[in-house]
């Protein structure tokens, strides 16, 4: 506590007596990064000592949630620090509640590549994260009447204690100019890029520390600013407002994060983003965390690149240029580097979600690259000619060039191409990837496509966010063990049959639920009963995700209840808690979060229902609040169609915490319901190969909804103007969308949805089996842990092990 006190007055210039809680706050990560810095240090130090081959994982988003706790717990000095805090009047969660998450992803993607950073700093495997230091993470959602409207998330206002810049160790990035002949000392014909314009890359270290085991890691972001030859030009032209202009253009590429998740658009500002961390990474690599010396020859023995979707592929030609034309190797030595160091991680199965780039962009931001991808792609197209003469349609569907509808690079075919390794993120997903999305790279590379299933931190989203329920598995595994090694919740399955542990587990469920209920009165003035079911589906909003279909529930309820053809008495008190983003340009999805908004107020203010169905949707779902929300779930929503969601990760989150799942063999889904059986799963829906049929067949909505008398009245009556104050108008694209459209078959699955929640229904009366199911839940879930996917990826796609642990 002495050294809190000297933070707070030498570091925050305050003493405790004038000291706000931000002060306060600031003071405290600051000692707490200090106790860990030593062992940064020395991580860092046996790192260039033992020479162990290391894991970059480049992404272009790393969804951190808050930090204090996670650093508390990793050094194990949450007691110590709470004792110490209260003998100074001072509470310690008053001070976690005022960090602000850096919010640097969009959704699954991101926090995925958090939780990995985690695992391998846990696992002592040697390793680094790059990305990019957005200004503006993902936007803090605010509702108006109802409807989403952005604010920009200033995530850095109020001090950043967790980052450590190093302006000294900025390195340059160049773009666009031209790409000419000349002639080398001993003759040679080579190619030389003349940039156009350049920025710097400014790092910013973050520390990822290992839970209890005193190895810190290191994720280094990449901050946009201008190059001194900016500076220089204010002396130089004297038009000092014109310099300012080109700074902040500069920095305008690490300014804000692209709120679109799954569906990007081809900007250009996106492009140099991914260029800028990839460029600014692989330099740094190359020059600060190799040895001066080193014999780039043996770089596959020291490091693998793993590509967190297509958002780094540009690292591909990115490299190829650094040997081809700064080390001046030949093509092939070049070549046969490069195809050993990177792996590609795809994370979707939406053509639509592919990216992309313009070739008349990428050659005007990136000439050389888009000379060096031809190439790649002549090279790529002989060898596939030889394998398939006369097989013309296969080389042009295989192409990392496609011709329409403009000549763009497909950078999911150029990772395919380059890559050691191509992987889906859950069974079925790799599945599909082999048979339909790259089914062509599947048949032409045996051997280049693996799985590796999704994981979550147990760390964060067991330990940190329900305390409760790890003291209960602390005691039945006699130890804090299984934190790290979460496969001995396996050990809580014989106490689903124990009445009194099932009383102890129900008795952390409520305290949870009361928990959250007291959260949400203070953070969104929501007031619910925890005496009802609670029943959440959070995620980003997006029409595979099938938010409508759990809408189409709630309504098909109320309006059953105001009709008067279901007995209110006989309705299980639910409270449906929904959490989502819209991507800002996402028209339709933006509409859904009006009507869910729109139902809700009705639904709540209606006294035919009270205390049966509540609707609540509290604005600006991330992952500080999800640590509150998903330990007081009962009931896990997961009904994506089949085929569409590539793994998920919310869906082990819930398991793990005790909530029973509802959902379709979709992603992840799958492996759940096998590893905790169909007893403990509510499952429902048309599979992938019957929606690949239907659809195959010609799917007509409407059908269903002549059809279906529940259907009938639940779009009927929101197409009234029931929840819109009479306006008929208000909600008609969504409701038109379903019955004409509706590419995602909301309405084909929409009864086989009712029933499952019908025996949801059953289930949930018996609150012993519920329970039992529950803990079940829990004990067979270890697979989930982030942990695991790490191992797999070590020994599936990275062939890189741990180090012995430090001390
Ligand atoms: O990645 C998660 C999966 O669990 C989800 O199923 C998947 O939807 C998600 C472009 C994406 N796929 N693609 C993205 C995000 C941002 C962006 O700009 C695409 N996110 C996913 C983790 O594997």
């Amino acid at each position: 506590m002495r050294e809190y006190l000297r933070e707070l007055n030498f570091g925050q210039g305050v003493d405790l007596s004038r000291a706000s809680v931000n002060d306060q706050y600031l003071a405290l990560a600051r000692t707490v990064r200090h106790y860990l810095m030593v062992r940064w240090l020395e991580t860092l130090r046996r790192q260039s000592e033992v020479q162990a081959k290391s894991v970059a994982y480049l992404s272009a988003e790393f969804l951190l949630g808050r930090q204090l706790d996670n650093a508390l717990l990793a050094a194990d000095l949450t007691d110590i620090v709470e004792e110490g805090l209260s003998g100074l009047g001072i509470d310690l969660d008053t001070l976690r509640q005022a960090e602000v998450e850096p919010g640097l992803g969009n959704g699954g993607l991101g926090r995925l590549a958090a939780c990995f950073i985690d695992s391998l700093a846990t696992m002592n495997v040697p390793s680094i994260g790059y990305g990019i230091r957005y200004e503006y993470g993902i936007f803090r959602q605010t509702f108006v009447d109802g409807w989403q409207v952005e604010k920009p998330d200033s995530w850095l206002t109020l001090g950043s204690p967790w980052e450590f810049p190093h302006p000294e160790m900025a390195v340059e990035v160049s773009f666009g100019g031209s790409v000419a002949d000349w002639e080398d000392d001993d003759g040679t014909v080579r190619r030389r890029w003349t940039p156009g314009w350049s920025v710097l890359g400014v790092p910013y270290n973050y520390m990822v520390p290992g839970y209890g085991n005193g190895r810190v890691n290191t994720l280094r972001l990449w901050s946009a600013r201008a190059t001194r030859a900016f500076d220089l030009e204010i002396f130089n032209s004297g038009d000092y407002a014109q310099a300012v202009r080109a700074q902040t253009f500069a920095e305008n590429i690490s300014k804000v994060l692209y709120p679109e998740d799954s569906t990007p658009q081809g900007k250009e500002l996106r492009l140099q983003q991914q260029y800028f961390f990839v460029a600014c990474s692989l330099k740094d690599f190359v020059d600060q965390v190799l040895p001066k010396d080193f014999d780039l020859t043996n770089l596959p023995d020291r490091i693998h690149f793993q590509l967190n979707d297509t958002h780094p592929v540009i690292a591909i030609p990115e490299l190829m240029r650094i040997l081809v034309d700064e080390k001046k190797w030949s093509w092939d030595d070049a070549w046969s580097v490069v195809r050993q160091v990177f792996s590609y991680t795809c994370h979707t199965l939406l053509p639509e979600a592919l990216e992309v780039w313009s070739v008349e962009l990428l050659g005007r931001l990136l000439p050389r690259h888009l000379e060096i991808i031809y190439r790649i792609n002549e090279e790529f197209l002989l060898g596939l000619r030889a394998a398939y003469p006369d097989d013309e349609l296969r080389a042009r569907r295989m192409s990392i060039v496609a011709e329409f509808p403009e000549r763009g690079i497909r950078m999911a075919h150029l990772a395919t191409v380059a890559g050691v390794k191509v992987n889906g993120v859950a069974a079925l997903h790799s599945q599909l990837l082999r048979d339909k999305v790259l089914h062509d790279f599947a048949e032409y590379y045996p051997g280049k496509f693996t799985n590796v299933t999704n994981g979550i931190t147990p760390r964060r989203f067991v330990r940190l966010s329900n305390p409760g329920l790890s003291g209960l598995i602390t005691e039945a595994v006699g130890s804090d063990a299984w934190v790290s090694d979460l496969d001995r919740l396996r050990e809580l399955e014989p106490l689903a049959d124990d009445a009194e542990f099932r009383r102890r587990f129900r008795e952390v469920k409520a305290a949870n639920k009361r928990r959250l209920v007291q959260v949400l009165v203070e953070r969104d003035g929501i007031e619910l009963d925890p005496d009802t079911m609670f029943d959440v589906m959070v995620k980003r909003l997006h029409e595979y995700k099938r938010q409508t279909l759990k809408l189409l529930h709630v309504v098909t309820l109320y309006q059953q209840i105001t009709t008067g053809a279901l007995d209110v008495e006989d309705v299980t008190p639910r409270t449906f808690a929904f959490g989502a983003k819209a991507a800002p340009g996402y028209r339709m999805a933006k509409q859904i979060i009006g009507l869910i908004n729109a139902v809700g107020r009705t639904v709540n203010a209606d006294p035919a229902v009270q205390g049966r169905l509540t609707v609540a949707f509290p604005a600006n779902y991330n992952v500080t609040l999800a640590e509150t929300l998903i330990p007081a779930a009962d009931l896990s929503e997961q009904i994506s169609l089949a085929g569409k969601e590539a793994s998920g990760t919310g869906n082990m989150k819930f398991m793990l915490n005790g909530a029973l799942t509802i959902g379709t063999d979709d992603g992840a889904n799958v492996e759940i319901r096998e590893l905790v059986g169909d007893d403990n799963f509510f499952l429902f829906g048309l599979t992938e190969p019957e929606v690949a049929e239907v659809v195959e067949s010609g799917y007509h909505p409407t059908s269903y909804y002549e059809t279906n008398p529940h259907l009938r009245h639940a779009l009927d009556l929101i197409a009234s103007g029931a929840f819109s104050d009479g306006d008929r108008s208000v909600f008609e694209p969504v409701v038109s969308n379903l019955l004409h459209e509706d590419r995602f078959l909301v309405l084909a699955d929409f009864q086989a949805y009712l029933d499952a929640q019908a025996r949801v229904d059953a289930a949930y009366a018996d609150p012993e089996a519920w329970t039992r199911s529950a803990i079940l839940n829990v004990a067979r879930g270890g697979f989930f842990s982030s942990d695991r996917s790490m191992r797999d990826y070590l020994d599936r796609v990275w062939h890189a092990h741990p180090v012995p642990p430090i001390s």
